[in-house]
């Protein structure tokens, strides 16, 4: 039987950690997968992290099976920071998930069962994960434009063009913050157009927040989650833990449903929870668990945040650096979170590879994060030969 499976390609981002590995050139870099590094290349443990880890391992009297919604103080604690301080809602519903990726395939599949026939909205370009997810949950897969490499615009105008022909009760789904791969900041002014358009069409926005606080600031990063939740009654959000709390392969994440009435929000969230038994019957506990006591001791917290702030700002100099080197690279000064999409061939992918060891993503995007800060020339001057 298993002889009739046709073979499937390799993770082409999780493929660039083998590639890297076995280069034995010391001054490689590694701008492939998008985990935050450290200006010595490092991928640490957040200092708030191992505190809690340390009282966790003191105090857990039990790891008896809680249920398939996971760890529900993780998402009570959760909620203030992604919907706002005073944004308690009747209507919204939330459950632990593995990771950012088991809350969206959750909801995915959620929305697939509530409407076979409904279409997924997704822009170009977008997380190389999401299309096969949302075909793994068998939507209809439709794509807008989003972001234009060469000129590093976001598209707007061509965006709400091509979701003119989306039908009412469609998904739309959309990156909260540091859109992976461009780094396209969409600003207030957008998250209000984008938003009306949702409500007068009656899309369902489908929010995936998995870079909060890396971007511009935790507030702020939620600042276009929160305006698309005012404009549509039906929503969804997917979030991660794992890059803001450093937890990636803990797999730690969140998905919260809004919806119309009470009547539907029990229901939908009757399915959250039997869908997640068919999934995973209960996501892992000890990421959420960590999570929790980090947000509710106010010294781990403190410090989670300072933390979040310095990787924040780690990215933030080096764009700021990358821009001031290179004027034609400026735009990734404006953009904001780990990513940034080169407007560069993919012969320039292979060139920098092969004649520099400098790794990133077949379509040139970049995890800024990887650079070292005395990189940057080195870096900017292979690139720039590559640059129109
Ligand atoms: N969504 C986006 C846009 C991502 O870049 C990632 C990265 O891994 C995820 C979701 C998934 O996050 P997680 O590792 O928590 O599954
Ligand atoms: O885009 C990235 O690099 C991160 C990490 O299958 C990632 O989101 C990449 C591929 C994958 C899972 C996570």
């Amino acid at each position: 039987v298993l002889d009739g499976l046709p073979q499937q390609p390799a993770d082409p981002l999780l493929a660039l950690i083998g590639m890297f590995r076995a280069d034995p050139r010391p001054d490689k870099i590694d701008l492939g997968v998008g985990v935050f590094r450290d200006d010595g290349g490092a991928t640490p443990v957040l200092d708030a992290v191992k505190h809690a880890e340390e009282l966790l391992l003191a105090r857990q009297d039990s790891k008896s099976y809680l249920g398939a919604d996971g760890d529900r103080g993780f998402v009570a604690l959760l909620e203030p920071i992604v919907f706002g301080a005073d944004a308690a809602n009747p209507l919204r519903t939330g459950v632990q998930t593995p990771g950012g990726t088991g809350a969206l395939r959750l909801g995915m599949d959620l929305l697939a069962r509530a409407r076979p026939d409904m279409a997924i909205w997704i822009g170009e370009p977008s997380w190389a994960n999401h299309v096969p997810t949302a075909a793994a949950a068998q939507l209809t897969v439709r794509r807008h434009r989003f972001f234009d490499q060469v000129s590093q615009r976001l598209e707007i105008d061509a965006m709400l063009a091509g979701l003119a022909q989306a039908r009412p009760g469609d998904a739309l789904l959309l990156h909260g913050c540091g859109h992976n791969p461009s780094g396209a900041t969409v600003h207030a002014a957008d998250w209000l157009r984008i938003a009306a358009f949702v409500r007068e069409r009656g899309l369902i926005p489908f929010v995936d927040l998995a870079y909060q606080g890396l971007a511009h600031g935790l507030e702020e990063d939620a600042a276009g989650l929160r305006i698309l939740l005012e404009a549509a009654p039906e929503a969804l959000v997917a979030y991660s833990c794992d890059k803001n709390f450093g937890m990636y392969r803990d797999r730690v994440g969140a998905l919260w449903v809004q919806a119309t009435d009470g009547d539907a929000l029990a229901r939908a969230r009757s399915n959250m929870l039997s869908l997640a038994r068919t999934f995973w019957s209960m996501p892992p506990d000890h990421g959420a668990a960590v999570v929790r006591l980090v947000l509710s001791d106010p010294l781990l917290r403190a410090s989670w945040e300072a933390e979040l702030a310095g990787m924040r700002d780690r990215i933030a100099g080096l764009r700021r650096a990358v821009a001031a080197t290179e004027p034609r690279l400026a735009a990734l000064a404006e953009q904001t979170g780990m990513f940034s999409l080169l407007p560069v061939s993919a012969a320039a992918v292979t060139a920098l590879r092969e004649e520099h060891g400098i790794y990133m993503a077949g379509d040139a995007r970049i995890n800024v994060a990887g650079l070292r800060l005395e990189d940057v020339p080195r870096f900017v001057a292979a690139v720039g030969r590559w640059l129109g």
